[in-house]
C-alpha cells in the first residue's frame, strides 16, 4: 500500500501582519524558511510522537514543512529527498531508516546546495560532508543504561538468560542498543544471550517473536527489548503462555512511551531506558542556522533518564507526550 502524505504548514503569517508575539516578527517572517523532512514510517507511538512533534515545532517556529512519510520504505525516503531537491527546500531533514545507501541521493543534495540535517538516525557515507549534523538520541548509553538495570536488578542471581528482540536490522538504534547493552556484560560468565531476534520495532512482530520462543524455551529470565513498541506486544504473549511480566520475566525496554511507564507503575516492566521523540524544537532550531549559512554541531544528542523500579517519582511523573491509547 502506497501511502505518502505531503503536507505543507504554511504559518504564522497572519501572526507577523498583526504583530501577535514579541516586536521581532517582521524580521522573523522575512527569514522563514522552508524545510524539507522526510519521516521513515509510523512503526511505533515513539515515532507518531516524533512526526506530531516534528509539525508541531514546525508551526511554532514559523517554518514551513514539507512532510513526506516513506511508510518504511528506503525507496520513498530516496524519492522524497529528490522531490525536495526539485523543490529547491532551504534544509533537507530526514530520519534515515538505515545507515547505509545514501551516498547518491545525498551527493545531489550536495550538489544542488542544499544542506542536509539527519535527525533520530545515523548513516554511513563515504563522505563526511555530505550531512552537517545530528540531532537525536545516544543509542549506545541507552544499550549501556540497560545492562546497568540488569547488572544492580540480577545482583543476587547466578544464572541470568537473556533473550534480546531487536529493532530494524542495520538501523543505529538496533546496532547501538545492542552494542552497549552487550558490551556491559561482556566477560560476565552469568550473563548469557541465549536468542536474538529482529522485531523491526512493530508490536505485532514483538509478540510474534515472543511467541515462538516460548514454544521453544521457558528457560529464560530477561527481556531486553529495543523498543516500547515490541515490548508490549511481547508483554501479550507472555501472559498468554501464563507467565508474569516482570516477575517472572525481567523486563527491559526503550522508548518512554507513556503506555510503558504506565506497565512499570503496575509492575509488568522493570526498566524504561528514556529515549525522547521530542525532538522537533532543536531540528528547526538547527535547519534556521544551516539556511542562515551558519555551522552546526556535528552532533546534538537529547537529555535523557532512565526509569526503573527503583524510582520513587514514578507516582509525580509528567505526562509523557508520546505512546499513550491515541496513537
Ligand atoms: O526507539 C522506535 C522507533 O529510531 C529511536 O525507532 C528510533 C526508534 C525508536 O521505531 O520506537
Amino acid at each position: 500500500m502506497k501511502r505518502i502524505i505531503a503536507l505543507a504548514v504554511l504559518t504564522c503569517f497572519l501572526a507577523s501582519l498583526f504583530g501577535c508575539s514579541s516586536g521581532d516578527n517582521a524580521t522573523q517572517s522575512a527569514k522563514s524558511i522552508i524545510v524539507g523532512f522526510s519521516q521513515l514510517g509510523s512503526e511505533s507511538g515513539w515515532r507518531v510522537g516524533n512526526t506530531n512533534d516534528i509539525m508541531a515545532a514546525a508551526q511554532r517556529a514559523n517554518v514551513q514543512l514539507l512532510f513526506m512519510n516513506a511508510d518504511q520504505k528506503q525507496e520513498n525516503q530516496i524519492k522524497a529527498i529528490r522531490s525536495f531537491i526539485a523543490s529547491r527546500v532551504d534544509v533537507i531533514a530526514f530520519a534515515p531508516i538505515v545507515e547505509d545507501g545514501w551516498d547518491n541521493v545525498l551527493q545531489e543534495a550536495k550538489d544542488a546546495g542544499i544542506p542536509v540535517l539527519l535527525t533520530d538516525r545515523m548513516i554511513n557515507v563515504k563522505d563526511s560532508s555530505l550531512y552537517a549534523g545530528f540531532v537525536g538520541s545516544n543509542f549506545l548509553r541507552e544499550g549501556q543504561e540497560a545492562a546497568e538495570f540488569l547488572l544492580k536488578k540480577t545482583a543476587d542471581m547466578d544464572r541470568v538468560r537473556i533473550v534480546e528482540i531487536t529493532g530494524t536490522e542495520d538501523s543505529t538504534p538496533m546496532k547501538e542498543r545492542k552494542e552497549g547493552f552487550e558490551n556491559q556484560i561482556a566477560g560476565n560468565p552469568k550473563y548469557e544471550i541465549i536468542d536474538t531476534v529482529s522485531g523491526d520495532f512493530l508490536r505485532s512482530k514483538g509478540k510474534e517473536c515472543m511467541r515462538n520462543i516460548l514454544k521453544e524455551t521457558h528457560d529464560f529470565n530477561v527481556l531486553y527489548s529495543h523498543n516500547d513498541a515490541m515490548t508490549l506486544g511481547a508483554i501479550e504473549a507472555i501472559e498468554e503462555a501464563g507467565l508474569q511480566p516482570g516477575k517472572d520475566i525481567i523486563i527491559i525496554t526503550v522508548d518512554g512511551e507513556q503506555r510503558a511507564i504506565d506497565l512499570l507503575k503496575q509492575g509488568k516492566i522493570n526498566c524504561v531506558v528514556e529515549c525522547t521523540p521530542l525532538i522537533g524544537d532543536t531540528v528547526m532550531a538547527l535547519a534556521k542556522k544551516l539556511a542562515a549559512g551558519e555551522s552546526i554541531p556535528r552532533i546534538t544528542y537529547s537529555v535523557e533518564r532512565t526509569f526503573s523500579e527503583y524510582d520513587t517519582d514514578l507516582d509525580t511523573l509528567p505526562p509523557r507526550g508520546y505512546g499513550d491509547e491515541q496513537d
